[in-house]
């Protein structure tokens, strides 16, 4: 087996940050040492198969990303990252493992559809990946089928309060669903938007010629998030499943999430870069059919009703628990300009898997969270959640070596004809000028990204099985 050495970096953990050397023995941390520590018998800077000097460098778990969408079915188009590329790209931003979603169509067996998901990205990922399943209509088949799938590592599930027609549940199947997870003890996630009056202001504004990307946003309103938030959190409590609410964009919202778990219920918020740095207002506003970059559900809130902000302080209370990104890429071209005329017809979905490391290290530099909260949410915290710890998310022995060694001091620009290894053919985040890098990215000891060289392959990342979560209150 192989060794690496990383030295000299300040290893920063959910917990603390302090002076810490690591010792990786073949895909795993096999100890982490006080600097100069002679603990191992050895000089190890001088014996192990590779070192690298972390100095001035922050050395931090891999970066977990708990909800992405490669080759996605959706809008009429598929999502255009395939599970190669997209892992990829995570792999450049220091995202070690995905979690994606199995999508299950009505009149399909859940398991059908998740063996379907691995054959779609087995043996193309760069980095390891785990599935969640969309069950996509609740039925006494597809409830059945929620206990083999956690048996088979895919112990969560997501639905949907919009989209009707498509991934809609009503609250009798949501009811049901529920029961089951929490028999089963598995997560329920959930798209808490209520689709059904979402789909009359939709149909009234185009109706109205108001058809540029823009409404897309406002026939969304946060009253629609926060309604379908509080139903959701409120039938959850009736069957005692733990709830997971996806890309949370409305402070109201999670407004009604810190009040659950204020009472000790087990809901968490998820948030996602997008709607701590992206608005109503700059971007779905932007002139002509511009907006379309940014169109996706729940959608950018208006900055001057102030969300982002609440956003930040939740995530510092903990009422938000993770960072995901929620990527599902469209390019302009052939698929977001469906939508020209209609803004209903925009496939919905931004790309960032390959930024959110970097835009939330942003928030430490900008004093949003601190170092180590930026390693929980995006890191820790989503390893905890979907029973992946502490095989991933934590830096100690025994755990997966996937590490990332982060400068502080170095830069990232953001776009397109930058740093940009997404199958996009724009950035969301075009501009962006980060105050770090992502500097070394190592999967179960391999190293795949070194200094912008990619290294990797497709079918270095495996499926992990997932348990329980371990994070419940
Ligand atoms: N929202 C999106 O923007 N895209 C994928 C599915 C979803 O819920
Ligand atoms: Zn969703
Ligand atoms: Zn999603």
């Amino acid at each position: 087996m192989s060794t690496t050495f990383i030295h000299g970096g300040i290893v920063v953990s959910a917990t603390g940050s302090q002076p810490l050397d690591v010792l990786i023995d073949g895909e795993t941390i096999a100890a982490v040492l006080q600097p100069g520590s002679t603990a191992l018998g050895s000089d190890l800077a001088a014996t192990a198969d590779t070192v690298i000097d972390a100095t001035g460098k922050y050395v931090i778990p891999g970066g977990v990303d708990g909800h992405t969408h490669m080759q996605m079915p959706f809008g009429g188009t598929e999502a255009s990252d395939t599970f190669e590329t997209g892992t990829r790209a995570a792999a450049f931003g220091g995202t070690t493992t995905i979690i994606d979603f199995a999508i299950q169509k009505p009149g399909e067996r859940v398991q059908d559809s998740l063996a379907l998901w691995h054959d779609k990205a087995s043996g193309k990922c760069a980095i390891d990946y785990g599935f969640h399943q969309i069950v996509g209509s609740v039925d006494a088949e597809s409830l059945k089928g929620m206990s083999e799938l956690v048996s088979e590592g895919v112990s969560s599930f997501k639905l949907f309060m919009a989209y009707p027609g498509v991934f809609y549940s009503d609250d009798g199947q949501i009811l049901r669903a529920m029961q089951t997870a929490g028999d089963l003890g598995a997560l329920l996630m959930m798209h808490a938007e209520n689709g059904i009056a979402i789909d009359v202001l939709v149909e009234q504004a185009v109706s109205r010629g108001e058809t540029a990307p823009y409404y897309h946003g406002v026939t969304r309103p946060w009253q629609m998030e926060e309604e379908a938030t509080h139903r959701a959190i409120m039938l959850a409590q009736v069957t005692g499943a733990p709830l997971y609410v996806v890309h949370v964009s409305a402070k109201q919202a999670l407004q009604q999430i810190a009040e659950a778990r204020g009472k000790g219920q087990n809901v968490f918020g998820e948030t996602c870069p997008q709607y701590l740095y992206l608005s109503l207002e700059e971007n779905l506003g932007a002139p002509g059919f511009e907006g379309a970059k940014w169109v996706c559900s729940t959608p950018l809130r208006a900055r001057a009703e102030g969300h982002q902000d609440e956003l930040w302080r939740f995530i510092r209370t903990g009422d938000v628990t993770t960072v995901a990104t929620d990527h599902c890429p469209f390019c302009m071209k052939d698929q977001k300009d469906m939508g020209i005329g209609d803004f209903s017809k925009i496939p919905n979905g931004i790309g960032g898997v390959e930024h959110r490391m970097d835009l939330m290290f942003q928030g430490v530099k900008d004093g949003r969270i601190s170092l180590e909260k930026w390693v929980e949410v995006c890191c820790t915290a989503p390893a905890r959640t979907f029973g992946l710890y502490p095989r991933k998310g934590v830096i100690s022995p025994g755990a997966d070596a996937d590490v990332v060694i982060y400068d502080p001091n170095g830069h990232t620009s953001i776009g397109l004809g930058k740093t940009h290894h997404m199958n996009m053919d724009y950035s969301a985040y075009e501009g962006f000028e980060i105050d770090g890098h992502v500097d070394t990215v190592l999967s179960r000891g391999r190293v795949l990204v070194d200094d912008g060289a990619y290294l990797g392959s497709a079918g270095h990342g495996r499926f992990v099985k997932r348990g329980l979560s371990q994070n419940l209150i």
